[in-house]
């Protein structure tokens, strides 16, 4: 992607009307807005959310076609993240399949976890400005991923297919 391109998104992504994160009663620093769906963890499921913006469409494509045959994108999640505000350790929903993600504005350390025999095993990717990164498999099933604080201002878009039952 051209800094050009990324430049714009990240005009995008700020203009949106973002608010914090909501996990139940508790509120994250990073500050988010849902496309497609957005999962409630008060409810515990999955609730309509805005549809998918035009401006979003030429990015899915390629997100699509990267994916490869059947990649359908039915989940954007567009996140800032303010210079030192992460994510904690989790794995994305159930509901949601595949997880690509777009990086916008600056690296950040994309830390792996899973148990092994009473241990953790640990991987950290460095998810660099305007590169894709895909969990699919394990990295998806069985990893756990956080992001610690950042350095600089950093923005995503995370794409996600639907889960079989959920599509
Ligand atoms: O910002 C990212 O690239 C990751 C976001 C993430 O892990 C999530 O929204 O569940």
């Amino acid at each position: 992607m051209s800094s050009e391109t990324e430049r714009e998104l990240i005009a995008r992504v700020a203009a949106l009307p973002l608010q914090p994160f909501q996990f139940g009663q508790y509120e994250g620093k990073r500050r988010v807005a849902s496309f497609g769906f957005r999962y409630d963890y008060s409810l515990r499921r999955l609730q309509d959310a805005d549809p998918i913006p035009a401006w979003l469409r030429p990015a899915i494509n390629a997100v699509e076609a990267f994916g490869g045959p059947g990649t359908r994108i039915g989940q954007v999640l567009c996140t800032e993240y303010d210079t030192g505000v992460g994510i904690g350790w989790h794995r994305d929903k159930p509901h949601f399949d595949r997880v690509f993600g777009l990086s916008l504005g600056s690296a950040c350390k994309f830390r792996f976890r899973r148990t092994a025999a009473e241990k953790w095993r640990r991987f950290t990717l460095s998810a660099e400005p305007r590169s894709l990164y895909m969990m699919s498999g394990p990295s998806r099933q069985v990893w756990e991923h956080s992001i610690p604080a950042v350095q600089a201002p950093r923005y995503s878009i995370t794409f996600r297919t639907m889960a079989e039952r959920n599509s």
